[in-house]
């Protein structure tokens, strides 16, 4: 898409990520594409956020087991009028200047973002069930002792991530890549986002390196790696979407839930859940802290937070650590 199209003053490229006409007619295609939710079973609701406007569930889909996530839309600013005009108001009450309706939208302006894991595993199934959190600490030595081993043995399947590297799934969202072995990576949205408008924005850069599992494994050796994600991946998010370096949180999570690094690009006031100090390492940090000393990450206490079923802490516990 041109430039020019991105809106001269600014404001439409500032509400609107560009979707090109492209993307219009692929959305379009994948209406009409399987449903894989149509014969959903559910067995229990394992979160619901009436704040968030989502709800995870748990259910089957053909004796498969499935965690679905619906999710409804942010609004979009470039549609508020057309949402006002073409919908159907029903009246719950009115006194004085005070009135509430009922809103009735068509269906285009009424999203409801969807996010299917099936065949989902227990450990999916667990990640999105609520539970009491404890917050840990770990040195170096547990990470080597406790942390490693489980990680080893427990973690997610990163195959998606390998998908996305050999251009085997979401080729055609990509919307950067630095193809160097050594230096290179991949940048595009994040399943979380839909692209609908920017101030939920969330794009991953994944590193072509396949022998980095988090924030413990770098060094400064990595130093190379780490500013050019952080200049290449700022610069392209400036470029496409208008959003610049001071409007964008840039961050490693500890723990992750998928042990190949990444790095998470969101709206800085984008309030996404794992945003928090006790969870979030800004990029520009971690490079710092490199800078200053080569094996920070390898030696010093990390602290993350782990829910209340996870292997992990259960590990801690057996080792007296909490
Ligand atoms: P994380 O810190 O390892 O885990 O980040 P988290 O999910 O606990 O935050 C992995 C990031 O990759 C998350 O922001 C996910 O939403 C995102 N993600 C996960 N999967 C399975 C996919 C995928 O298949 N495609 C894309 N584009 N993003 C994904």
């Amino acid at each position: 898409m041109a430039e020019s199209e991105n809106g001269k003053d600014g404001r439409s490229a500032a509400k609107r990520p560009k979707i090109d006409a492209e993307d219009e007619n692929r959305n379009a295609g994948e209406q009409s594409a399987d449903n894989p939710v149509a014969d959903f079973q559910l067995t229990r609701i394992l979160r619901d956020s009436p704040r968030e406007k989502s709800i995870f569930i748990h259910g089957k889909v053909k004796d498969q087991d499935a965690v679905v996530i619906l999710e409804k839309s942010p609004f979009r600013q470039d549609s508020l009028s057309e949402l006002l005009k073409t919908s159907q108001l029903k009246l719950e009450m009115q006194n004085d200047v005070y009135s509430t309706y009922q809103l009735h939208a068509p269906p285009q302006l009424n999203e409801i973002k969807t996010t299917v894991m099936c065949p989902a595993t227990e450990k999916h199934i667990k990640k999105y069930l609520h539970q009491e959190v404890f917050l840990l600490e770990e040195s170096g030595e547990d990470y080597r002792n406790l942390t490693l081993p489980y990680i080893s043995s427990q973690s997610f399947s990163v195959q998606w991530v390998y998908n996305i590297l050999e251009k085997k799934a979401e080729a055609d969202r990509v919307v950067f890549e630095d193809p160097d072995p050594d230096a290179g990576f991949v940048l595009l949205p994040d399943f979380k986002w839909d692209q609908k408008q920017l101030q939920d924005l969330y794009l991953i850069a994944i590193v072509h390196r396949r022998d980095i599992k988090s924030l413990r494994d770098l060094t400064a050796e990595h130093l190379t790696l780490l500013t050019n994600i952080r200049s290449k991946g700022e610069d392209t998010i400036q470029k496409k979407y208008g959003v610049p370096p001071s409007k964008l949180r840039v961050y490693f999570h500890y723990q992750p839930s998928y042990y190949h690094l990444h790095v998470h690009f969101t709206a800085v006031e984008y309030n996404v859940p794992g945003c928090g100090v006790e969870r979030a390492h800004l990029l520009s940090d971690v490079i710092q802290n490199l800078q200053l000393d080569s094996s920070y990450y390898h030696n010093r206490s990390l602290s993350f937070p782990l829910r209340a079923d996870d292997g992990l802490l259960q590990r801690f516990r057996e080792a007296g650590k909490i």
